[in-house]
């Protein structure tokens, strides 16, 4: 039979037609609900994150007044909001892993606004009295946050614009300004904001940008956000591939859909967030989200998380495309980088992270062994190699930090942020050239040599210059560079096992 398009008439069909079941949402949608999020940057992880808990909560909770609006602010959103609006916002989860495959049709998000298409649907939405929580993916550079000075980069154009500008906002900080104002005028209180980016201190960061440019632009608002407004911080995790060609051939073979835009993904997944909410919030508790009291707890897990499966993340994207590999699980086969990461997270990671009371932290780090060597999820490299400016001094150098306070190990650490350094002059061991893609390429490309970390070490917004001050790291990081520049990353790597 031929593949069912996904849409609300198909829907019950959908659930029956093929030999493996597929589970569909049963719950009111439409005018029928509430829509109490509004999501902005709609892209694989929310649909498989957020909007798969909000699922759960409609599906088996009977909650209504949690659906989510999505919202694209990018031109590159276009393609979500015809896949989204082509099939009244459903689209379908597969989970995968060696033993099985689960399809899931999720209806959580009720209707999808392309701000370039009409920004003012987009503030009213926000301050719609219905709306209780804007949560967003937006990247790390969508927050324009100086790792240096840890300030707002309120020199940027984008934010030169947005704070100048009344009717075209274009970033997510000049949008939640006006839904914020027009909230305030209308004697509502803040939504709260929940960043589901992968950052440490995702809340507090977004706090503090949103207030920062709220108070270029009017103090007094400014104020309000920040004393009435909630940003709870917060751990997001699954590991969810880009959506590839033949995700879409194998759920029209396998489960008789056809999906404009479905999703791949691992069954694992985890969010914990602190209790902080200005205007209500669903029961998260009720599907699995981990809603923790004491902000200290969160800053834990997101420890754990960024530094040891992110920071492993980066060793197998750097170091597996140098090599010529193009999927995690496929560099995962080669035991030396499986060595390298697990000795990488025992001794010189895990001795500077915190214990968390009920977390096995040694089990923690054989689970991500088997996450990242997940064959059928086919994550590729490229994903994860992207933004790197956003990403070492995030997952790596906070971790070398550390062990240099303490003059513990840090020398696989440091070949890790060298793999980045080396992967920025765009060519591989085998001479082959590839797309670097980073906001600050210019940047990495005029400072990147063969060899010398300095110049790209001198880069003060990413790096501080508290490390640059250390023999022992100077040393160790400009060796690896060396030997990757000379031996290529599969001769290198033994040393660093
Ligand atoms: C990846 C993450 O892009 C990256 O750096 O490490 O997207 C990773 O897959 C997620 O954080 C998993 O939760």
């Amino acid at each position: 039979m031929a593949p069912l398009k996904l849409n609300s008439k198909n829907l019950s069909q959908i659930a029956t037609a093929s030999a493996a079941p597929v589970q569909i949402p049963t719950y009111p949608r439409g005018d029928a609900v509430k829509e109490g999020i509004v999501h902005i940057g709609v892209g694989g992880f929310h649909r498989a994150h957020l909007a798969v808990y909000v699922d759960q909560l409609m599906q088996n909770h009977g909650v209504t007044d949690y659906a989510i609006c999505g919202v694209g602010l990018q031109p590159f959103d276009a393609g979500m909001r015809d896949a989204l609006n082509s099939q009244d916002g459903l689209y379908t989860v597969v989970e995968r892993t060696a033993e099985s495959s689960v399809a899931k049709v999720m209806g959580s998000i009720n209707s999808y606004l392309f701000a370039p298409d009409n920004r003012e649907a987009v503030i009213a939405k926000l301050a719609h009295p219905d709306t209780h929580i804007v949560s967003l993916t937006i990247t790390e550079s969508g927050y324009y946050y100086n790792e240096n000075t840890h300030e707002l980069q309120s020199e940027n154009p984008d934010i030169q614009h947005d704070l100048h500008d009344d009717h075209a906002p274009t970033t997510a900080f000049g949008f939640l300004y006006h839904g914020m104002a027009r909230r305030r005028e209308q004697g509502l209180n803040p939504f709260t904001v929940v960043s589901c980016d992968n950052m440490q201190g995702n809340g507090s960061i977004t706090r503090h940008m949103l207030v920062s440019f709220a108070r270029l632009r009017n103090p007094e608002l400014a104020d309000w956000i920040n004393t009435k407004g909630h940003f709870p911080n917060a751990m997001v995790d699954r590991i969810t591939p880009q959506t590839a060609p033949v995700d879409k051939e194998s759920l029209a073979k396998d489960f008789g859909i056809e999906d404009a835009w479905p999703i791949v993904t691992e069954p694992f997944m985890q969010w914990v967030i602190e209790d902080h909410f200005c205007d209500g919030r669903p029961p998260f508790e009720k599907v699995g989200v981990q809603i923790v009291k004491n902000v200290k707890e969160v800053e834990e897990f997101e420890k754990h998380k960024l530094r040891l499966l992110n920071g492993s993340h980066a060793v197998i994207a750097y170091g597996g495309w140098l090599a010529g590999y193009k999927f995690v699980h496929q560099t995962m086969e080669n035991p030396m980088f499986r060595e390298m990461i697990w000795n990488m997270m025992q001794e010189e990671t895990k001795p500077n992270l915190p214990q968390i009371p009920g977390v096995d932290i040694d089990l923690y780090c054989r689970t991500l062994i088997e996450r990242f060597s997940n064959p059928p999820i086919k994550d590729q490299l490229p994903r994860i190699c992207l933004n790197g400016t956003g990403k070492i001094p995030q997952f790596i150098m906070p971790s070398i930090a550390e062990a240099i306070w303490v003059n513990g190990p840090f020398r696989r650490l440091c070949y890790t942020a060298a793999l980045w350094m080396h992967y920025i002059h765009g060519v591989d061991d085998t001479g082959a050239e590839y797309e670097v893609i980073d906001p600050m390429l210019d940047e990495l490309r005029a400072r990147a040599k063969h060899g010398d970390p300095t110049e790209l070490l001198n880069i003060k917004s990413l790096f501080g210059d508290d490390l640059r001050k250390d023999k022992r790291f100077m040393d160790t990081i400009t060796e690896a560079l060396q030997d990757i520049a000379r031996d290529g990353v599969l001769k290198s790597l033994p040393k660093y096992i």
